[in-house]
């Protein structure tokens, strides 16, 4: 483990920290409440230095194509401009966080926030080599999110304490996080008021 010095180039992504992903949301993480202080921390850290805060949400019509209902398998969740899809009222958000909406029409759907977002694009544009990836959940968003992104030819720093997975198998959490080392995102940590890796 040794500190990882930010800088020019770096970037935070969080992913969908909205109420529906949240204990007592219509699609709640176990423990998806527990990634919050973390990820505020790591707000605080990367806006500190001027560093750019990206912050995806699921943004779905209310006759999305992952809804039950629909035949998708899901229950209906972080419907637009609903409570449930609003970023949770505990999360600092800087003023200035770059908002990404994906799987906002009702055939398309998209757990990562690189699918028909422009994110990469605009990632680009802003300078960004590498990006530090945390929220919800582990084993879809986050985990699509860090593959596109390895893709994409970003270098890819996994916040652990700021990720918590759905587990609709026991152990898919585990396995994601598996999944995302081996194609070369690199785990983090919080450590001494920084990141170590
Ligand atoms: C997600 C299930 C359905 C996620 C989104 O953000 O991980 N999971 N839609
Ligand atoms: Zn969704």
């Amino acid at each position: 483990m040794s500190a990882i010095v930010l800088g020019k180039g770096d970037a935070l992504l969080i992913v969908d920290l909205q109420n529906d992903f949240l204990p007592g949301g219509s699609l709640g993480v176990p423990q998806g409440d527990l990634v919050i202080d973390p990820i505020n921390t790591l707000i605080a850290l990367y806006s500190s230095r001027g560093l750019p805060v990206y912050a995806s949400r699921d943004w779905h019509p209310d006759d999305h194509c992952s809804f039950a209902a629909q035949g998708g398998p899901w229950p209906p969740h972080c419907v637009a401009d609903t409570p449930g899809a609003a970023f949770s009222q505990a999360l600092k958000l800087p003023q200035d966080a770059i908002v990404i909406s994906k799987a906002a029409t009702s055939q398309e759907d998209a757990y990562s926030a690189f699918n028909g977002t422009g994110l990469a694009r605009s990632m680009l544009a802003d300078g960004v080599k590498r990006v530090t990836v945390c929220g919800l959940a582990t084993d879809y968003c986050v985990l699509n999110t860090v593959l596109d992104g390895i893709d994409a030819g970003f270098e890819i720093l996994l916040a652990l304490e700021g990720t918590r997975a759905v587990e609709v198998t026991p152990g898919d959490g585990d396995r994601a996080i598996a999944r995302m080392l081996s194609r070369g995102a690199v785990p983090v940590r919080l450590s001494g008021g920084g990141l170590v890796g």
